[in-house]
């Protein structure tokens, strides 16, 4: 008779780059994972992971045969995809002397990391910069491929970009205004649980109707880049109603006079010809958000674009002007940083090993400079896949093959970026080693725990780097500081007195009795003290004085403008090769409006090229109202390497800049689009 097998079960969480972090139920018997599922304990996820987690964790991602398992060295030509395995002492060795080299003829300057949030649990998101700043490599700006426009502005208005609302003052929110976030495909708990149960009524302003938008009491549906000047009209009947709080300007603001006498043009009327959308909707959505009290959630995905700043400084106006914060059920929020919990991002960091000063590069900018060998001659990737994610891709592509471009890349599976390294090294997966989680959505901060030993020879980054600091023959102790210490600091500065066995018993910890209320104080931390609607600093970087009713012009010539925001079946380009996933992914197509597919000859099902200055593409076409016309959509997340042609969406991204953080303006693409076969 067989004996009864052993099972235990380990708490973790996930550190996806997500709103939600879940925890996670790490099912174990006799020693080894059998199931990875969602932990019933947690307070967002309450037992359950999203579909593309429950997917991956339990395919590709504890899949020997898709992990990268030994480190690897290019034998063939630059991006055909030929590797040896080596052993670590020898991959790290000739990595070495290669930075070595290139640091004796070209200095530190052209070298550059490029890095990410393939995880966001704080060592292995954090620590390799330790490295990196000891060797004086440039970095290149890693918000600038996601939300940087709308942290700069937010910083102009309020001083800070990380202060958000608690998700908890939704109990005594009378509204919640979603805009340009899609929490049922990209925070999909709080879509689901958070959203759902909270007491106030719902708007939503979104061009896409996703799941939330339809769940939603009001959908507005606004043409792209079209959101400052929304703002502007609901301002206007904000004013028009008396909603606006004079003595709450008077007290906290500055510049509001410069902005009012513009709202006089602003009418919901004209309103309703810059953006789309209908005026009794601008309307109603203003008097439900101005009666209040009421939260703003202000999406990443609103601010990718060429005004995206602008226009975040512009929907920034409606809490000012309006009173919506620091008192039970109002405020804004973007992201909740870590600092708001104490956490001390420098402890990890360690900018102190810097002896060069700091150089950044944009990753509008990255095509350009690796391209041209005078300002690049070596490429570490890491938490990230360029060749995917990035902008300018076939340049960057033929950049990448380059001969003389040492390029290093650590990961867990041999990506489109990993094709054209000359070294791949192996990252082990949360799964394999302890370490935090710190949501950027709930004060709370949540333990990675170890369920299982690195596959293969895997290692944590942190290890990778502390082992190449050795190899470079550095001697900082902070180069090798072991995770445990780190671990019971970073607890520690979060108030968890135990460190991380107790940050480990407990799971997650909410860190703040009651809600927190946001700026409660009426103080900001700009240089005024008060919310600055008018900014000096702003017009010192080139930019207007105060927020303007702009809108982007529409496309012209036939063309639409294309979206690609999260896809609810990956996470960025994670899970884009899991065999599940991706075929959920390919399903989603490109999807048009009626009208628009009409007008092209393209029906359901039918391949469709798209087109422009950048690249082509091709994707099958979704008939449906969901996007306005003049509007496409396709998401993010599609593995190059699995399409034909080696490419993905954004082949026909331009890398064109966003006004402010020389951020993104990736949802400002147009395209031509026509039968494959035309
Ligand atoms: N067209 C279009 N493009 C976009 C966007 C868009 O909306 N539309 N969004 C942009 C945004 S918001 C972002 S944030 C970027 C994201 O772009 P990326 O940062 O490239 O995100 P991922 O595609 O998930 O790639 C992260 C990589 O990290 C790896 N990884 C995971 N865990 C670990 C680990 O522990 N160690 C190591 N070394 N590697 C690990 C994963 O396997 C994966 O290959 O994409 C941007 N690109
Ligand atoms: N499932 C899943 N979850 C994810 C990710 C993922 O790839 N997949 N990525 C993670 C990352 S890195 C990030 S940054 C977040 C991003 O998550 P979100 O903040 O939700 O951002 P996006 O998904 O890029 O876009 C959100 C919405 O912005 C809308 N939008 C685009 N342009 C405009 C506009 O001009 N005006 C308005 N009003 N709306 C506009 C899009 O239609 C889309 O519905 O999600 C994270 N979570
Ligand atoms: S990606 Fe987000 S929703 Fe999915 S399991 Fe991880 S934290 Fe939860
Ligand atoms: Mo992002």
């Amino acid at each position: 008779m067989a004996v009864a097998s052993e099972k235990t079960v380990i708490r973790t969480t996930c550190p996806r780059d997500c709103y939600d972090s879940c925890g996670i139920a790490v099912v174990k018997r006799d020693g080894a994972i059998t199931k990875v599922l969602g932990d019933p304990a947690h307070p967002v996820s309450r037992g359950a992971l999203c579909g593309k987690c429950a997917l991956a964790y339990n395919g590709v991602w504890r899949d020997p045969a898709h992990r990268l398992q030994r480190p690897l060295k290019r034998s063939g030509a630059k991006g055909e995809g030929r590797f040896v395995a080596v052993g670590w002492d020898e991959a790290l060795g000739e990595i070495a002397s290669g930075l070595k080299r290139v640091l004796a003829e070209a200095g530190p300057a052209a070298i550059w990391h490029a890095h990410y949030t393939g995880t966001c649990s704080l060592l292995a998101g954090g620590f390799p910069v330790r490295f990196f700043n000891r060797l004086g490599a440039g970095e290149v700006e890693p918000d600038s491929i996601c939300n940087l426009a709308g942290h700069v502005a937010l910083d102009l208005v309020f001083g800070s970009s990380y202060t958000g609302f608690d998700p908890r003052s939704a109990r005594d929110a009378a509204c919640i205004l979603v805009w340009g976030a899609n929490p049922s495909a990209s925070a999909p708990h709080a879509h689901k649980h958070w959203l759902a149960e909270a007491p106030g009524r719902k708007i939503v302003i979104d061009p896409v109707r996703h799941t939330t938008a339809a769940a939603a009491d009001l959908h507005l549906q606004p043409f792209p880049g079209s959101d400052a000047a929304l703002a502007f009209a609901m301002l206007h009947v904000i004013r028009r109603e008396g909603l606006i709080d004079r003595g709450y300007l008077a007290r906290h603001a500055l510049g509001w006079e410069e902005v009012e006498p513009k709202l006089d043009a602003c009418t919901p009327d004209w309103g309703e010809r810059v953006t789309g959308v209908p005026m009794r909707l601008i309307e109603a959505a203003a008097v439900l958000y101005g009666r209040g009290p009421s939260l703003l959630w202000l999406g990443q995905g609103l601010q990718r674009q060429p005004m995206g700043g602008n226009l975040f400084r512009a929907c920034a106006l409606l809490p000012a002007a309006n009173g919506n914060i620091g008192k039970p059920g109002a405020g804004f929020y973007y992201l909740n940083g870590g600092a708001r919990k104490g956490l001390d991002g420098d402890s990890i960091a360690a900018p102190e090993l810097r002896a060069e000063p700091e150089r950044k590069l944009s990753h509008m900018d990255l095509a350009a400079a690796l391209a041209d060998p005078a300002r690049s001659r070596a490429l570490f990737c890491w938490n990230i896949n360029i060749a995917a994610s990035n902008p300018d891709q076939r340049r960057l592509h033929a950049a990448l093959r380059r001969e003389d471009l040492l390029t290093v890349v650590v990961d867990l599976f041999q990506t489109d970026t990993a094709d054209l390294a000359d070294y791949i090294l192996p990252a082990a997966s949360f799964l394999e080693f302890d370490d935090i989680v710190s949501p950027y959505f709930n004060l709370t901060l949540s333990a990675q725990v170890k369920a299982a030993e690195p596959m293969g020879e895997a290692l944590p980054n942190q290890e990778i780097f502390r082992r190449l600091a050795r190899a470079m023959g550095y001697d900082e102790p902070a180069l090798f500081e072991a995770d445990s210490v780190l671990l019971d600091r970073l607890c520690r500065q979060a108030g968890i007195g135990g460190g991380f066995a107790e940050l480990k018993a407990r799971a997650t910890v909410e860190l703040f009795a009651e809600p927190v209320l946001q700026f409660a104080d009426g103080r900001f931390p700009t240089p005024s003290g008060r919310i600055e609607i008018a900014s000096a600093r702003a017009e010192a970087l080139g930019l207007p004085r105060a927020p303007l009713p702009h809108a982007d012009p529409r496309p012209a010539g036939g063309r639409l403008r294309l979206l690609s925001p999260a896809s609810a079946w990956t996470m960025n380009t994670s899970y884009g090769n899991d065999p599940r996933n991706r075929g959920k992914l390919a399903a989603e197509g490109l999807t048009l409006h009626p009208e628009d597919a009409a007008a092209r000859g393209l029906s359901e099902g039918a391949l469709a090229r798209l087109s422009n200055e950048a690249g082509e593409l091709l994707l099958p076409v979704h008939v449906a109202a969901k996007v306005p016309p003049g509007v496409a959509l396709a998401s993010k997340g599609a593995w190059p390497k699995l399409d034909g042609r080696r490419r993905n969406i954004n082949a026909l991204h331009t890398g064109r800049k966003a006004d402010m953080g020389e951020s993104t303006s990736v949802h400002a693409i147009e395209v031509t689009v026509a039968p494959a076969g035309s």
